[in-house]
């Protein structure tokens, strides 16, 4: 068989498998299309876009996907209650594909990994359907996706986890974290180039109470209308980088940029003096996060909110303490109201003057480390730290 005329397949069975062998660019890659337990229908490999499939119906039933697609009408990971399914889609050119919805937990317990560039779509996804369902998704490496062409709820009646890590991506037009009475969801968005696109809306927290932890450079996009439920159990909490795209122009002010949100505004930022998770509203912008208004590429047309802690000297957030950095501070040289990190008042104390060079000077080309934050020198260390004790208390006396 030929396909895309330099692309042939060539396959082999065995009792409980199937191989798919791909010479792809004169590469030989194999995959395989595994399973074990109790599925329904009983071979997927014979599943078509009109099959109701389940991998655990009543039982344990078990999914790998190594290569090659398995195509489903609507897909059921752990059926029915007492059940559990697991389902692994592993590399590139490995897919699920769900003409209809896909439940992970729909009686029972699912678990779906999507890893080293898979990819699962579908229409509705569902993590923890039923009351007493639990579901967790794992979205992880770069090329890694799942594509909700419909709403995505991250515990509809049940429970529901969703990691999107190093790289890994989830597209949806609504989503939900918690969306009915009792149900609880968790989402984690860690990583450079991890993302979470909500084309439609976001609710974090409907009835049910939900948690949207962004980290380590991950982004979520909200298109539409965010809504964070009112209440006290339901966060968006955001440190190391994490970023949170909202469609509309609200760079002026932190306040400007919560107007776009619907609901509680809970987001949290880590703080780092009291080394706890903290109202945003009590951050120092420029220092704790930055809002920057994005007018070109994909993110055209939304304002960012990052949240980490800045490299102190580092004015304009690209990371590094420079000649760029330094020139803003001789710039923004005054006294006044109106002064801000951004313009080279590092120690918030409402000046750009000796002290904030002397702290650039700290930090001259020092680049932030694996973890988003610099490690002043020793001999800095103390007077660095009373600095920032004195944002700290200023930012208190508010
Ligand atoms: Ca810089
Ligand atoms: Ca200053």
């Amino acid at each position: 068989m030929t396909m895309l005329g330099n692309l042939e397949a060539i396959y082999c069975y065995r009792v409980s498998a199937v191989f798919l062998c791909v010479i792809f660019f004169g590469q030989l890659a194999c995959g395989e299309i595994d399973w074990s337990g109790d599925l329904s229908p009983a071979n997927p490999t014979g599943w078509t876009t009109s099959t109701h499939a389940s991998i655990g119906q009543s039982d344990s039933g078990m999914l790998e996907i190594t290569g090659g697609t398995v195509s489903t009408y609507r897909g059921s990971i752990g059926y029915d209650p007492g059940s559990s399914g697991q389902v692994t889609v592993d590399g590139a050119g490995s897919m699920f594909t769900n003409s209809s919805n896909l439940y992970v937990g729909r009686g029972g317990s699912g678990v779906m990994d999507i890893i080293g560039g898979g990819s699962v779509d579908n229409d509705t996804g569902y993590i923890g359907y039923s009351a007493n369902a639990s579901g967790e998704v794992t979205v992880t490496g770069t090329g890694s996706t799942w594509t909700n062409g419909g709403s995505h709820y991250v515990g509809f009646l049940g429970n529901g986890t969703l990691s999107i890590t190093d790289g890994g991506a989830v597209d949806n037009g609504f989503g939900f974290i918690g969306y009915a009475l009792d149900s609880t969801g968790q989402v984690t968005v860690d990583g450079n180039g991890s993302t979470w696109k909500n084309s439609d809306g976001l609710y974090v927290g409907d009835a049910g109470d939900g948690t949207l932890t962004i980290t380590g450079g991950g982004r979520v996009d909200v298109a539409g209308g965010l809504f964070v439920k009112y209440g006290g159990a339901s966060y968006i909490n955001m440190t190391g980088g994490g970023k949170l795209a909202l469609y509309g122009d609200a760079d002026g002010s932190l306040d400007e940029f919560l107007d776009l949100i619907d609901g509680s505004d809970a987001i949290r930022y880590w703080d780092h003096i009291n080394a706890a998770w903290a109202d945003i509203t009590g951050a120092t912008s420029g220092r704790d996060y930055w809002l920057s208004y994005v007018s070109e590429g994909d993110l055209a047309g939304y304002t960012v909110l990052t949240v980490e802690r800045a490299l102190i000297g580092d004015a304009n957030h690209d990371g590094t303490v420079d000649d760029t950095d330094a020139a803003l501070v001789a710039a923004g040289w005054q006294t006044g109201t109106g002064v801000t990190w951004e313009m080279g008042d590092f120690n918030c104390d409402g000046a750009v003057n000796e002290i904030d060079i002397t702290l650039l000077a700290a930090n001259w080309q020092r680049d932030v480390d694996d973890t988003g934050q610099s490690v002043p020198e020793p001999s800095m260390a103390v007077g660095l730290m009373w600095l920032v004790g004195i944002c700290g208390w200023r930012r208190r006396k508010r």
